[in-house]
């Protein structure tokens, strides 16, 4: 049986690694094997780059390099990771995957989309067969995600930023609607976990009657 790519998205403090232990759990209590990670990152090469993006250190880093170093990280996970666990009919489920860089380079930093586009179709051509897409108002999210304590040089951007980032993936929920499934982080946690199980055991017996 072939695997199924499913990827976490939304805005800071979302949710997503709240929620992607559920979803582990609920694809594993069926018998599928499941990889799990994150992006970026992933790999060992990923992994170092992600402490770059990240690092509140790098403050003269451009919107270009950022936009490179998120796509050479995705192109090292698809080759070395995703797309070989897909092959041996695991499932994967990644923290992040391009729609990201959409958000983020795209709305958040401004880079062309035709421009991340293009860098997508040659690094990181694979698609995901299911997106959850968590969203919730900005304000929320960054009350969340600072609670939590240092901020990551991203997490340093202001509301506005976080206002494109959560437009873009909006749109992008809306243009693609056989992919994504918006579900309301806004909710309390125990709402949010409900409608992600239904979503995930609504994909995965389509994917058992062979659709
Ligand atoms: N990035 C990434 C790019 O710019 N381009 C790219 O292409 C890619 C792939 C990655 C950063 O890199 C950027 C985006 C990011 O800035 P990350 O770790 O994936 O970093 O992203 P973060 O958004 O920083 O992850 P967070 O850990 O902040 O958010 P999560 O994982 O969405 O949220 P989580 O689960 O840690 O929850 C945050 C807090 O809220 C609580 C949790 O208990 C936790 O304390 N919480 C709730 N509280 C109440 N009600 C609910 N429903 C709750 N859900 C969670």
């Amino acid at each position: 049986m072939s695997g199924r790519f499913i990827t976490l998205e939304g805005g800071e403090g979302a949710g997503k690694s709240t929620l992607l232990a559920l979803v582990r759990e609920r694809l594993v209590a069926r018998g599928i094997e499941v990889v799990v990670t994150r992006e970026p990152g992933g790999t060992l090469l990923g992994e170092a780059v992600r402490a770059l993006v990240l690092d509140p250190g790098h403050q003269r880093m451009c919107s270009e390099s950022e936009l490179l170093l998120v796509f050479a990280s995705r192109a090292q996970h698809v080759r070395e990771r995703i797309a070989p666990a897909l092959a041996a009919g695991h499932w994967v489920l990644s923290d992040r995957y391009t729609d990201a860089s959409y958000a983020y380079q795209g709305g958040g930093r401004g880079q062309p989309i035709e421009r991340i586009a293009a860098l997508e179709a040659w690094a990181a051509p694979l698609r995901p067969d299911l997106t959850l897409l968590l969203d919730l108002p900005v304000a929320q999210g960054m009350a969340r995600a600072g609670a939590r304590g240092a901020a990551d040089r991203i997490e340093g951007e202001d509301a506005g930023f976080f206002e494109r980032v959560r437009a873009v993936y909006r749109e992008r929920a809306a243009a693609e609607p056989g992919r994504f499934r918006i579900i309301d982080a806004s909710q309390p946690l125990a709402r949010v976990c409900a409608a992600v199980a239904a979503q995930v055991d609504a994909f995965v017996e389509l994917h058992e009657a062979g659709a």
